[in-house]
């Protein structure tokens, strides 16, 4: 789907602010019509935001089911033959929309954006009632999974098999926008290199129009190729190339009839060979985090202050990279990725598929489970959905230059009966929706060579590893050894695929200082990442370090969990623990080395 963008055809209305919500405590809004009237019981509410910390009222904060967001928007005066959209960056996880009283869009999935042509239900310049409702439950068919139970209390609980607190709400911007009739509704830009030629080969959506142009513009908005049609190949002679650290962008503009539809990209290639990962047809070593989406009172909300923040203090550590863990970000995240020149391995929602790892011991608040891969839990229409999910990721996200690789799942039960036939399906279709990026799934570390079953279907191996925390806790030798027998085993297993590490760290409670650098210590975490990059610098195979996490992060409440996850080499607020200093110092030699 297109990214809503201002051009002389098209008007973008920001719709952000703060809303009126009404939590539906009972979930008997949608057969009461809520929708058609006012809310009865309004409180104020941001949004962009999770609605969950911005109040004091726990109904609201563990609330499991629909709370309603709604105002009241003035309808802009329309261009003849022009028409209007209302468009949602996310909602999570789903949502149905009315405008006065009709019903305009439903989308299920939290991450990633919907609209609805709006145009016959307004009158210009008069104002409408929107309504949005959000459910925020997860069962087995949604992606990522979860099931709700009851309690003995009668009152229901939404359970999740995935370590981040499940925030829920408007959490990236609401917007009308206007376009013409006939218009720009999707394009796909792959381009390619040849000598010092930039080559863009470009397919246009514009259905009815009887004239397709295209304009390449450089940084500075200057013309420098041109082509007409549909399709094309257009050459960028002496190119000046999108790299890691230099997000260098040209412009496609695009004419189809009267609607001008500008969108960015970059000229660049990524691919695997000889066991590398090569950007430009240059070795690239990947530094960086698993993130999260998550702040403190906002929660999932997107805020621009917080993204640039976050992108300043990467820079800082000289890291090149990070993977969307674990779901889609919202599209400014990409659009600034894109800028900074910051790699980022873009992942699904797809996290959770493992029973194995969620329902057993208790530890993480397990229940016991029934197998991953079963007719009642993660089934054939589970998977349906999940292959829908990763067409709407890649159509979003397509054109992006910083997206290198697809991760369709994290930590899934990939040595688990039925992962292969699972998972073989959603790679192809991951590969027939983008032929040009590596594809694979984030592994789980008791998924190990002996056990796996989908990595050899994937071009590369992605590892998150935990020895010397979840396992030989409080000792680095042991866990430094068992890291070194394991990558043997890939090596063997998988012998033509590159290895990224996308999670390794401990829990560190920031301020914490220990002379025998204890477990939870700043000076643990140090001494942890110190053995895992000894292991690393050993193996040209592996080709990328994504420690976790970028920075402490908001969980469910649980036992091994003390207001949260605290694996960030910063804290939730964005103060370094002493790590994020040692780290910087390799990661800046690292990349005087590298080169990007
Ligand atoms: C991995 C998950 C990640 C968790 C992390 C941890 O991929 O979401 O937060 O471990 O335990 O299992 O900290």
């Amino acid at each position: 789907m297109l990214r809503t963008r201002r051009s002389p055809s098209r008007t973008v209305h920001n719709l952000d602010g703060v809303w009126d919500l009404q939590v539906d405590s009972a979930n008997v809004g949608i057969e009461e019509s809520w929708f058609a009237q006012n809310l009865a019981n309004p409180r104020p509410m941001p949004v962009p935001a999770s609605y969950n910390d911005v109040t004091t009222d726990n109904e609201l904060r563990d609330h499991v089911g629909w709370v309603w967001y709604q105002r009241l928007v003035y309808a802009p005066r329309l261009a003849a033959d022009d028409r209007l959209f209302v468009r949602f960056g996310s909602a999570t996880h789903s949502a149905r929309v009315w405008v006065n009283d009709t019903e305009v869009a439903g989308h299920v999935g939290g991450y990633l954006p919907f609209e609805a042509d709006i145009t016959e239900l307004v009158s210009a310049g008069e104002r409408f009632r929107l309504t949005v409702a959000v459910d925020n439950r997860l069962s087995w068919q949604t992606i990522p999974p979860g099931f709700v139970l009851a309690d003995a209390l009668g009152r229901d609980h939404q359970h999740y098999l995935h370590d981040f607190y499940n925030y829920a709400g408007l959490h990236r911007s609401v917007e009308l926008y206007t376009r013409p009739a006939v218009a720009v509704t999707d394009v796909t830009i792959v381009t390619t290199i040849d000598g010092t030629t930039g080559v863009v080969n470009y397919t246009v959506e514009a259905e009815g129009a009887s004239e397709v142009r295209v304009r390449v513009l450089d940084a500075s908005d200057d013309e420098v190729a041109s082509a007409t049609g549909a399709r094309g190949r257009i050459e960028v002679p002496h190119a000046q190339l999108w790299a890691p650290g230099d997000g260098y962008l040209y412009t496609l503009e695009i004419c189809a009839d009267a609607d001008v539809y500008p969108q960015p990209f970059g000229i660049r290639t990524v691919e695997i060979k000889d066991k590398k990962f090569l950007i430009n047809g240059k070795e690239f070593y990947f530094r960086g985090y698993g993130r999260h989406e998550d702040n403190l009172v906002r929660g999932k909300g997107h805020d621009d202050v917080m993204m640039v923040h976050d992108f300043e203090l990467m820079k800082w550590q000289g890291a090149n990279s990070f993977r969307t863990s674990h779901y889609p970000y919202a599209e400014e995240v990409m659009d600034f990725a894109d800028r900074e020149g910051v790699v980022v391995i873009d992942e699904t929602a797809a996290v959770g598929l493992n029973t194995a790892l969620w329902g057993g011991g208790g530890l993480m608040g397990g229940v016991g489970l029934p197998p991953t891969f079963s007719p009642g839990t993660i089934n054939d229409a589970t998977r349906d959905v999940h292959q829908a999910h990763i067409r709407e990721l890649i159509a979003r996200d397509k054109n992006h230059p910083c997206v290198a690789v697809w991760s369709i799942a994290n930590e899934p039960d990939s040595g688990a009966d039925g992962a292969r036939e699972y998972f073989a399906p959603l790679i192809q279709a991951a590969r027939d929706a983008d032929p040009t990026r590596p594809v694979g799934y984030v592994n789980v570390g008791y998924a190990t060579p002996d056990k796996e079953r989908v990595a050899d279907l994937c071009d590369l191996v992605m590892l998150n590893r935990y020895y010397g925390w979840y396992s030989e806790n409080n000792n680095l030798p042991l866990a430094e050894k068992n890291l070194r027998d394991e990558i043997d085993g890939w090596i063997e297993l998988v012998p033509d695929h590159p290895i990224i590490f996308t999670e390794y760290g401990p829990d560190t409670l920031g301020g914490l200082r220990d002379f025998h650098a204890w477990p939870w210590s700043e000076d643990y975490q140090v001494a942890f990442f110190e053995a895992y990059h000894r292991v690393f610098d050993d193996y040209p195979q592996v080709v990328g370090e994504q420690m976790w996490n970028f920075a402490d992060f908001q969980t469910n409440a649980g036992i091994i969990r003390v207001d949260g996850n605290k694996k960030g080499m910063f804290t939730r607020d964005r103060k370094p623990k002493a790590a994020a200093f040692a780290v910087r110092e390799r990661w800046l030699r690292l990349r005087d080395e590298q080169g990007s």
